[in-house]
């Protein structure tokens, strides 16, 4: 009985992989704050074991806080989005911008986008979101997948041969968790 004893803890102290006795790293966790595995590398900057959207700071965050990212985030390049000027003959279907969504959760949630006039709940633009070719005039509760870079494009659809402003909203949805934005598309016209 004393034999057997002594034989088990020995083979459990030398334990798997050939490490040294008594340590035991642990998985580096990417969003914690804290150095997990103990090389001296906190979650984004242990790049061997750490990247992807989790890792991806789409703000371009100079502030480096080393609080982890947020699950959420929506980023509107304004380079990218959403001021256009158009004319009579290319306002049907006039690409105007795009924006991204990052979900870095794990969770399901879903993107709500609306373009509107003030008042009359009429939508100015079109509105396509990834790889679906389906134009909308709004995104209500469209599925937003896990851990997924969701990108939004907007265009005209010739609601008015005016110039004109309006202002947006764009929304992600977590069970536990929500992100809203709001931004200004601006219509000049030149016929
Ligand atoms: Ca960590």
């Amino acid at each position: 009985m004393l034999r057997f004893s002594l034989t088990l803890s020995l083979s459990l102290s030398v334990g798997c992989s050939g490490e040294a006795p008594g340590t035991h790293p642990e998985p580096e966790i990417c969003d914690d704050g804290i150095d997990n595995n103990g090389n001296g590398l906190i979650d984004c900057e242990d790049s061997a074991s750490c990247g992807g959207l989790v890792c991806r700071d789409n703000t371009n965050n100079t502030n480096d806080t080393g609080e982890p990212l947020p699950e959420l985030e929506i980023f509107i390049d304004p380079d990218d989005c959403c001021d256009f000027t158009f004319s009579d003959a290319d306002c049907a279907g006039k690409p105007i911008g795009q924006f991204t969504i990052l979900n870095r959760s794990d969770e399901q949630g879903t993107i709500d986008v609306t373009c509107d006039v003030p008042g009359t709940g009429i939508s100015v633009l079109e509105i396509r979101m990834n790889d679906n070719q389906v134009l909308r005039p709004f995104l209500t509760d469209a599925p937003m997948e896990p851990t997924s870079e969701n990108t939004i494009y907007l265009s005209y659809d010739c609601y008015a041969l005016q110039t004109f402003e309006v202002g947006c909203s764009a929304k992600a949805t977590l069970p536990n968790d929500s992100e809203e934005l709001g931004f200004s598309v601006r219509a000049i016209y030149s016929p």
